[in-house]
């Protein structure tokens, strides 16, 4: 497979305007009749020939303005339909077959659980028929479903409704009609026997919208709560971002086979069953907050991604890092802002700096790539939205809200690049941007030393700061990037934020220093008292910041930082400092000391009366093993693992008394709802727990069985299943596992935590029980949610992963020969542990090479390829 390159891009020869299609619906034949109206750019050669993507097609009839064409005037590939002679404008007409029931890959029309359903993003639609399937072809829709009466008596696509009737043998159709022009990745089709609910939106503008969602019977229970954000998210969109929904319908569907969470389909967003069903007693406060997320992203997408859309693949990150910024903000308005700023940044800097860091580093404007299902990645969504978060920060959020006006208003209906998007904020704000520029081209983590000093003799403050971003594959030498420095300055006498003067400019007590050249140094003047720095303030620039605090300065900031997330960040950057002696004394074989200043920050916060709940949850939750792998040279699992459980045991047992009173205090009856205030009490309660549950004494073990038994809601039960399978009571795990499993076998959902839940156990039987799992029923290697809740989950258990007999990483392997057959896009995602082997010993380096290479001798889709090509490069 040869990669394309962003330089190599060129306008479409040939533009269609409008199509129109007819789907006959069969499993293994279905018919597609499209009917597009074609023509030629005006810049484009008149002898430049038609080309047409298309994969997995039988064709069986072609023709331009009604002239059926015979084989000599076209030729036919694997994966394209050339037409040297054409008109510089026409009618082409196709016919062609394809077999839904046999799709594994998930990609362009398929059957899950017998309903058929789409998926056409980024490079689905060329399998579906023969199309120019780029983002840069947009047109009108019309499209007739037909399918049998009695097994598929819905028939969605999207737009309105226009037409609709019954036809011979029992079948019967609907026409759907999308007036927006779109690109055919925006293209969905549902088909099947679905019940829905029904609601309505009155737009800003006072039209009524009608909502829908589908789902199987039996997951009619399961809908409020997207329903809820949908209507939330829809208003929020006009108030914060001006933006008005424009069709008379929205629809989503929910589907079991899904290879990603969800998707944007205009008027027609299909969804992966676990990114929207809900229920108090099947879904943890987790995952009602992930479906309120990803229901707003989706629908989000409806302007930031379908009413402008993008120029080519290359420019992803346009449409999704400013939806993923969109909808954090939304959540944060929704929810606690601290936490949902927490969550997210902890989550990004353990995943994508290690993808930052690691073979397949890539920057947020790609360019070059092979398959672009390998880049929907952390980087194009996360750090794209990171960088769209300092775009709003630099210009403030009038001015960017005036920038995202304008580039809605200039480019709607047009397909765009990331310079169109950055130059509205340029133009509406007059801030120069070229340099802010690097951060779409640059790959890699960006590192800032910082040290400062404190002149008592002047009363100055020196800061200086050094940026550095490491060599990333095929990126040998950086440019140095603006970075935008939020910070403060904290007296160590009053506790306070001090005012800040740099340069003779009052900049008050919370101010954005910039650093744009590779070295600078600020110094702050009239500082009346020695400072801790604060630095980064609320993540203010997707980077590692270094800084040479002492545990006291930590400590300090820990109860004196006026900046919430600098607080909690405080308290990581402390266990850190204490996790890295004891991971030392564990590789020394030296007794392991616990470091008093930790428990004394612990009993403080546990003591004192914390308002926000959600954030003390967050305040008590250690930095997890994989961040904390992160900040190894050489990655040692076992001594971060028994590091980690000796803080654990070590608090539980030092503060075993608060804990259990948090415990109690935090207990609820209410009947479940997924508020902010019961989200924070139970998460407080359950990390309690947590650590209790390390000691596994008699009064925490009775605890976590009376929560299990309780039976309240699936948040409390899963967390005390998992503390229960993960302790060594195997007379209490085994029963409460049995019961578990029996009592959801029915629901697909349930039985993916109950999977993720037993392989995720440190004890050293797991590769076994993932072994046995797979054999289990309510497994299926062809459902990406069991592949993900089993596969994935064990190579997310690292001690068991990365056992030293090598075993996890050819269980592993195993997986990925397998799907590389039936689902490329999920094989290739897989792979990803086994891509980080630089990581780790010598002795675990060779084994998990080994496994690629065992991959690299299968035949490849393009998928797998590119991951391993560049994992053994
Ligand atoms: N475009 C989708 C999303 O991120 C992924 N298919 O919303
Ligand atoms: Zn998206």
């Amino acid at each position: 497979p040869q990669p394309v390159y962003l330089s190599d891009y060129q306008p479409p020869a040939y533009q269609v305007t409008h199509t129109e299609l007819t789907f006959d619906l069969d499993p293994t034949a279905t018919r597609v009749k499209a009917r597009l109206t074609v023509e030629r750019h005006a810049s484009a050669e008149q002898t430049a020939p038609l080309v047409l993507n298309g994969e997995h097609l039988t064709l069986h009839a072609l023709s331009i303005n009604g002239q059926a064409l015979a084989e000599a005037d076209y030729q036919l590939t694997d994966e394209t339909l050339t037409i040297p002679n054409v008109p510089a404008a026409f009618t082409l007409e196709s016919e062609v077959e394809i077999s839904p029931s046999s799709n594994t890959a998930l990609e362009g029309l398929y059957q899950s659980n017998g309903m058929y359903c789409t998926q056409c993003e980024a490079e689905g639609f060329r399998r579906i028929t023969y199309y120019p399937d780029r983002p840069d072809v947009m047109a009108t829709f019309k499209v007739t479903v037909i399918g049998d009466a009695q097994r598929e008596p819905v028939l969605l696509a999207n737009g309105n409704p226009v037409d609709q009737g019954t036809l011979e043998s029992g079948r019967h159709f609907v026409t759907w009609e999308d007036p927006h022009p779109k690109p055919c990745y925006l293209f969905a089709l549902v088909a099947g026997d679905l019940t829905k609910v029904e609601d309505h939106f009155t737009t800003m503008s006072g039209r009524n919208v009608t909502l829908q969602l589908w789902v199987e019977q039996e997951n009619l229970d399961k809908t409020d709560h997207a329903m809820a954000s949908l209507k939330r998210a829809m208003t929020w969109d006009e108030e914060t971002y001006g933006r008005e929904y424009d069709l008379d319908l929205f629809m989503i569907v929910a589907v079991n086979d899904f290879n990603m969470g969800a998707m944007e389909n205009k008027g027609l967003n299909i969804f992966n069953s676990a990114a929207v069903l809900t229920h108090p007693n099947t879904a943890t406060d987790a995952a009602f907050q992930n479906v309120e997320g990803i229901v707003a992203h989706e629908y989000f997408h409806n302007w930031s991604g379908n009413r402008v859309t993008c120029r080519d693949w290359f420019q992803l990150s346009l449409k999704e890092g400013f939806t993923v910024f969109r909808d954090q903000c939304f959540s944060a308005d929704t929810n606690s802002a601290p936490v949902k700023r927490i969550q997210d940044v902890s989550f990004f800097r353990t995943a994508q700096f290690a993808e930052d860091a690691g073979p397949t580093a890539h920057p947020i404007r790609p360019d070059h790539f092979i398959e672009i299902t390998n880049f929907y990645t952390l980087t194009i969504y996360e750090k794209g939205a990171e960088v769209v978060r300092m775009l709003r920060n630099l210009l403030g959020w009038e001015a960017f809200r005036r920038g995202s006006d304008l580039y809605f208003e200039r480019f709607d209906g047009q397909a765009v690049t990331i310079e169109d998007f950055v130059g509205c904020m340029a133009e509406v704000s007059g801030i120069d941007l070229d340099q802010f520029m690097h951060w779409y081209s640059q790959a890699g983590t960006p590192e800032v030393d910082a040290h400062g000093e404190y002149d008592y003799a002047h009363a100055e403050y020196h800061l200086t700061l050094r940026q550095r971003t490491p060599a990333t594959p095929g990126q040998p030498d950086k440019q140095p990037l603006h970075i935008p420095v939020s910070m403060g300055l904290v007296g160590t006498k009053s506790g306070q934020d001090l005012t800040l003067t740099l340069e003779g400019e009052k900049l008050g007590k919370d101010a954005v220093i910039h650093l744009t050249d590779d070295e600078q140094t600020f110094i702050f003047t009239d500082v009346a008292e020695a400072p801790v720095p604060s630095l980064l303030r609320d993540f203010s620039a997707p980077v590692k910041l270094h800084f040479p605090y002492s545990r006291e300065d930590l400590a300090f900031l820990l109860t004196h930082d006026s900046d919430g997330f600098n607080r909690w960040d405080a308290g990581q950057r402390l266990a850190l400092l204490a996790l890295d002696d004891l991971i030392a004394a564990h590789r020394n074989g030296v007794e392991k000391v616990m470091d008093s200043r930790v428990v004394e920050a612990f009993r403080t916060l546990l003591t004192s009366s914390m308002d926000d709940k959600a954030v003390l949850a967050e305040m008590l939750t250690l930095p997890s093993e994989a961040y904390i792998a992160e900040q190894q040279p050489i990655v040692d699992v076992d001594a971060i693992h028994a590091a980690r459980e000796f803080v654990r045991q070590s608090l539980a047992q030092a503060l075993r008394d608060e804990f259990i009173a948090v415990y109690k205090e935090n207990g609820t009856d209410e009947a479940y709802a997924p508020t902010p205030e019961q989200i924070a009490q139970r998460s407080l309660k359950n990390i309690a727990l947590s650590y209790l549950m390390s000691i596994e004494d008699d009064e925490s073990v009775a605890l976590c069985e009376a929560q299990f038994a309780a039976d309240h809601n699936m948040t409390d039960v899963r967390h005390a299943l998992t503390l229960l399978v993960h302790s060594d009571r195997a007379d209490l795990a085994t029963p409460a596992l049995k019961a578990f499993g029996e009592k959801w076998a029915h629901d697909p959902l349930v039985m993916d935590q109950w999977f993720t839940i037993q392989v995720s156990r440190p004890q050293p039987d797991v590769l076994e029980r993932v072994q046995y799992l797979m054999q289990h029923p309510a497994f299926s290697i062809k459902n990406p949610n069991k592949v993900r809740a089993l596969v994935g989950a064990f190579a997310q258990n690292r001690v068991n992963f990365h056992r030293l007999d090598g075993k996890g990483y050819a269980l592993l392997a195993d997986v990925v020969i397998e799907l590389n057959r039936l689902n490329p896009e999920i094989a290739a995602r897989l792979i990803t542990p086994l891509t980080r082997w630089q990581r780790f010993d010598e002795a675990r380096q060779q084994l998990m090479r080994a496994e690629l290479e065992r991959i690299k001798q299968e035949p490849l889709s393009s998928n797998v390829f590119e991951v391993v090509e560049k994992a053994l490069a």
